[in-house]
């Protein structure tokens, strides 16, 4: 697996109310961007891993998106 022995994990699941916007947030915060009105509408459950810098140090984020009806 990662080769990196600094390299820390976390795991981040979004939960909340439906529609307050978790999928809004979940796609700017990792694919850096808004998704179209319609494409908010379709997610049950989404996962995606983003690599971050934490205090100089390489990490990796698994973060959850989860429908919230
Ligand atoms: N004006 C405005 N609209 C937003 C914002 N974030 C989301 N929306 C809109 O609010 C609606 C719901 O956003 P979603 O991101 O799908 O909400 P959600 O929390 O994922 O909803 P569920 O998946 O049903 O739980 C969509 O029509 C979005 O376009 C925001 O910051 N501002
Ligand atoms: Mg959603």
């Amino acid at each position: 697996m990662s080769n990196n022995k600094d390299e820390k994990r976390y795991k981040i699941i979004i939960v909340g109310d439906s529609n307050v916007g978790k999928t809004a947030l979940f796609w700017r915060f990792t694919e850096g961007d808004f998704l179209a009105e319609k494409e908010t509408q379709v997610t049950t459950i989404d996962f995606k891993i983003k690599n971050i810098t934490l205090k100089d140090k390489p990490a990796k984020l698994y973060i959850w998106d989860t429908a919230g009806q």
